[in-house]
């Protein structure tokens, strides 16, 4: 604890033993696998998937993770996002962020992220980095870049479409614009430090921290992750355009 509330990050090795990484990898395939069926991009971040994959919901509700994000937020908690990730090779990364910038956490402790690596990790298949510190400054000034919102016109399409439209049953949500719009301000002399994680491991990180991913650079290796938020019942947070943030009840069997 005195290691997270130092640096806004803490890693823990083997939440997930190898038989539930299988099964998580067996998922992510299955997922992408019907996309494909479907002539949508297989390795498309989807957001909120929870909501819609019954797998998903037995990793968000795992024992031993929902222990260790009660312990690191101090009681009972709630899951409010997830997005699954593929990160295939040649895919781009995020920009840095804060979540608290699109949670509005209140009180800013109250949440907590758990990224979930699925694969092994490390900065040639677009590990996350973290700022170390950094969430002892509240939020970051951030800039946008709109040139790279254009380049992604037809998501935009999709997001403001799904906006407008009334829900057409339970969809999957693979509206990608949030990756590379905003930008967080890294402090000068910050040096970022990679998450390099076993399958199986999982980082757990302050709303305050600021963190991006990089590149996949490789030929032929995934990176797939499951990111989830969670807060302390009783914490506040902002719904979201585009992610509907509705809290969820992880202790239900
Ligand atoms: O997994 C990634 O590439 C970064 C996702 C992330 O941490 C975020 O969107 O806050």
């Amino acid at each position: 604890m005195e290691e997270y509330r130092a640096a806004g990050y803490f890693i823990l090795e083997d939440v997930f033993d190898e038989a539930s990484v299988a099964h998580m990898r067996q998922t992510w395939e299955e997922i992408s696998d019907r996309r494909r069926g479907q002539r949508k991009s297989p390795h498309a971040s989807l957001l909120m998937i929870h909501n819609t994959n019954p797998a998903i919901v037995g990793i968000v509700r795992n024992r031993t993770l929902v222990g260790c994000v009660e312990g690191f937020l101090g009681g009972k908690v709630k899951l409010i996002q997830s997005q699954l990730m593929h990160a295939g090779p040649g895919s781009g990364g995020f920009s840095p962020r804060q979540d608290n910038y699109y949670n509005r956490a209140d009180p800013r402790d109250g949440i907590i992220a758990a990224w979930i690596a699925v694969d092994d990790v490390d900065q040639s298949n677009g590990a996350l980095s973290v700022i170390a510190g950094s969430h002892l400054n509240g939020l970051a000034k951030t800039r946008r870049d709109w040139l790279y919102l254009l380049s992604r016109s037809p998501d935009i399409a999709k997001s403001l479409l799904r906006l407008a439209l009334p829900k057409r049953g339970k969809q999957e949500n693979d509206t990608g614009v949030i990756e590379r719009f905003t930008y967080a301000e890294v402090p000068k002399d910050s040096m970022p430090i990679a998450a390099v994680m076993k399958a199986g491991s999982v980082l757990f990180m302050h709303g305050d921290t600021i963190h991006f991913s990089g590149p996949n650079h490789t030929n032929d290796r995934l990176r797939r992750s499951l990111l989830t938020n969670f807060v302390r019942t009783g914490t506040a947070f902002a719904k979201g355009r585009l992610s509907a943030r509705v809290s969820f009840d992880v202790y239900a069997q």
